[in-house]
């Protein structure tokens, strides 16, 4: 499903909010870290040469906030000044490499790129790619036959055999002649010319049509038995045209390269079993198991190094066991000749927990891409690079001035009329608009930002892991050799000062306001080595809404410089990177179980503190998380996906999925009776105000204020509505009624 605007749904939630628990050890996964760095797990004793009195690092890089700021000179830090927050860099701890981020050569975007005039053209796709001038943009999803989007019908594959041809296993109507007309092979030699290491991958969204039970290419979907809303998928792939499709894919390939242009991996199928009318194909468990093998097989033969993706689709369709027969993809690595044929896993976030991304690493211990999203927010990318996402491509992002021309849509109507969804869709707004009258381009904001990755990290960086988002600024961190590089994002309307420890030394840098900024230095962190030790701590019960302190204590033989820190932070938590002191103010009642980390540069400790929080009501003037609910109806807890995980939202997620009827009730404690200001915090992606959507209720259910909400542009794009509400005194649970449905609920404030 391609939802314009991501609202990505987090899995298996509970009315307490859990950090993800990080491994409890070192070393779980570390698939195909070909570097020359030793991990960090306790070594033979080396001679300690680190020293620690070195002149500072001299740190390169640039910012940028949009066009109005764009890869600008990093601002200098004043003398004396003193740090807002710290990230804490632990090189022992080293994760997946860096492959890339950019955008799919889909034939929609390629001709509105086509209408701009040459010069035009070749500046849009400088600006996008060029590592010096542009955003350097490096890796590119080809598409093997037409997707769902196109703009010139009718859909094809690469084997469209003549009238009375009915079967072509010698592939001899083979042909990428449509490819090369519609000048996709145009453009991939532009984006050669720009961005020399720029690499391709490539995606089938169905095999051709006679290799398909029903004949047909594009999707034709039926309803399943026994209900009147759900559908499937009709066309399989046929079991004896398994190796024949293979072998599709290895033309393919080779006709690329005829081209000069080198296919390094393919993903095995888009979406699998998509239930749409658009391009798609299902495609049992077994048969990916076999077609992957082959695929394989085919590549050896061939004398191909090209890599095989398999998944292709969304979190939730990974690993939830409710999910169908084709779906639920991780068991198609219970056959160990599909785990040795598979290089990675490719995800796409339209369902589900952007974690499974990180979980599906640790298992299985191949890298993960995002290949197809349409959320163009550098902080999904910087968030979803630290659930150990190797790349991040986005989808389709040119459009003509009006969000056209593209023939998408979720009907499930086998007769749909294509013409007509040609003239109707619309996706505006997406990263490039191409305006046909002036025959100009204009690009988003975001693309700069999303430069201080793209610029600046190669396939020879890996992820070192790295402290917890703290005090507005983000981060993810990678190293090449020794040479560190290290992305902030200030998402506050402030200046901040960083301090970035690393082995035991530290520097100060300042990321201006609501900046992406990039550092890169040279460092040789520690490699001698007696591993610091945590101290436990034993388990602790607090009160909900109130402040506690503990303190994380480590030693270590070597008497090393120690930085605390943890990667995933509930909203509430804190630590102190230099006295390990942690400060409690939990927002969500339970049990939580947080796990701490301290590093010396060379090794780290792992420990995790049981936490439970007594329930007490919410002061006045404290924000309510969403998902920081009392108790809740008619969403189902565990197996539903309600509590959606959107970089967004405040506390990084939101409730999802409102339908009439449900509710979240709060707990808040009013010191003293009054009308207050209540704060709803929503987002609404529909494109229309849903009215009287929401009734604020008492304890005794009695409606307190009943609000509509506005159309805010954007599932992820969240809004304030305010409204009065009179209220006794109290600890009392107050109740968010769902009249309608609709809208996603961020946190809400009464003041
Ligand atoms: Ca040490
Ligand atoms: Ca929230």
């Amino acid at each position: 499903m391609k939802r314009p605007l991501t609202a990505t749904l987090a899995l298996a939630s509970t009315a307490i909010t859990f950090l993800a628990a990080a491994p409890a050890t070192a070393g779980a996964a570390k698939p195909r870290v070909n570097s020359s760095h030793s991990t960090g797990a306790a070594k033979p004793r080396v001679t300690g040469s680190h020293s620690t009195g070195v002149a500072k690092p001299r740190v390169t890089g640039s910012y940028s906030t949009g066009a109005a700021n764009a890869w600008a000179p990093l601002p200098t830090t004043p003398p004396g000044a003193r740090a807002d927050t710290t990230v804490v860099i632990d090189p022992s701890q080293e994760r997946q490499h860096y492959s890339g981020i950019g955008f799919s050569i889909d034939e929609t975007s390629v001709s509105n790129l086509w209408k701009l005039t040459p010069a035009e053209r070749e500046k849009a796709v400088k600006l996008l790619v060029d590592p010096k001038t542009g955003a350097g943009f490096d890796r590119f999803r080809l598409t093997i036959g037409s997707p769902d989007l196109i703009e010139h019908l009718p859909f094809w594959s690469y084997d469209e055999l003549p009238a009375g041809v009915t079967e072509d296993f010698e592939l001899k109507y083979f042909s990428i002649q449509r490819d090369i007309d519609l000048h996709m092979v145009d453009t991939i030699k532009l984006i050669q010319k720009y961005n020399p290491k720029a690499t391709f991958f490539a995606s089938a969204w169905s095999a051709p049509a006679w290799m398909k039970t029903n004949n047909r290419f594009t999707g034709e979907v039926a309803l399943k038995p026994g209900s009147t809303t759900e559908h499937y998928q009709v066309g399989k792939l046929r079991d004896d045209c398994i190796d024949v499709f293979a072998r599709y894919y290895v033309k393919y390939i080779q006709s690329m390269r005829q081209h000069g242009i080198n296919i390094d991996a393919i993903t095995m199928l888009n979406e699998p079993g998509m239930d749409v009318v658009y391009p798609a194909m299902d495609i049992s468990v077994e048969q990916q198991q076999k077609l992957s093998v082959a695929i394989k097989r085919e590549f050896a033969r061939n004398r191909l190094n090209t890599q095989l993706y398999v998944h292709d689709f969304n979190f939730w369709d990974w690993r939830d066991p409710n999910s169908t027969a084709t779906k639920n993809y991780y068991r198609i690595f219970n056959d160990p000749a599909t785990r040795r044929a598979a290089d990675a896993i490719a995800f796409h976030p339209y369902w589900g927990d952007p974690a499974v991304m990180r979980d599906a690493y640790q298992q299985f211990g191949k890298p993960v891409h995002m290949t197809e999203t349409s959320d163009l927010n550098p902080a999904t990318v910087l968030n979803y690079f630290r659930l150990d996402a190797s790349s991040y491509i986005l989808w389709a992002q040119a459009t003509d001035q009006t969000g056209g021309t593209l023939h998408w849509t979720d009907k499930r109507d086998n007769n749909v009329d294509w013409e007509e969804v040609g003239r109707t869709t619309k996706w505006p707004d997406r990263l490039v608009k191409v305006n046909t009258e002036t025959k100009t381009f204009s690009v988003r904001d975001e693309l700069y930002p999303l430069g201080q990755f793209a610029r600046y990290l190669t396939p020879r960086d890996v992820r070192v892991e790295s402290s917890a988002p703290a005090g507005g600024v983000s981060n993810v961190v990678y190293r090449d050799g020794d040479r560190f590089t290290a992305i902030l994002a200030n998402s506050e309307a402030a200046a901040k000062n960083v301090r970035i420890v690393l082995g035991g030394e530290t520097q100060l840098v300042t990321v201006p306001a609501n900046a992406y900024a990039t550092y890169q230095w040279k460092a040789d962190p520690p490699r001698r080595d007696h591993a610091p030790v945590l101290r436990e701590v034993p388990p602790l019960t607090v009160d909900q809404y109130a402040t506690t302190q503990f303190r994380l204590t480590a030693t270590d033989r070597d008497r090393d410089r120690l930085a605390y820190y943890a990667t995933d932070l509930s909203t509430g938590v804190d630590v102190d990177s230099s006295t390990g002191v942690v400060t409690l103010n939990p927002t969500t009642a339970g049990v939580q179980r947080l796990t701490f980390h301290v590093t010396d540069g060379a090794a780290r400790d792992t420990i995790t503190v049981e936490v439970t929080v007594r329930p007490k009501g919410a002061p006045v003037g404290v924000r309510v998380e969403a998902e920081s609910y009392a108790a809740q109806n008619g969403w189902t807890e565990g197996g539903a996906n309600f509590v959606e995980s959107n970089a967004g939202a405040s506390g990084g997620k939101n409730i999802g999925w409102t339908a009439p009827g449900n509710w979240l009730s709060y707990r808040v404690d009013v010191a003293q009776a009054g009308t207050y200001d209540l704060e709803l915090r929503v987002a609404n992606g529909t494109g229309a105000v849903a009215a009287d959507a929401i009734s604020f209720r008492d304890a005794a259910g009695t409606k307190l204020a009943t609000v509509p909400v506005p159309d805010t542009g954007g599932w992820a794009a969240y809004q304030s509505v305010h409204v009065p509400v009179t209220l006794t005194a109290g600890d009392q649970l107050l109740t968010v009624f769902c009249e309608t449905g609709g809208f996603n609920l961020d946190y809400i404030t009464l003041s």
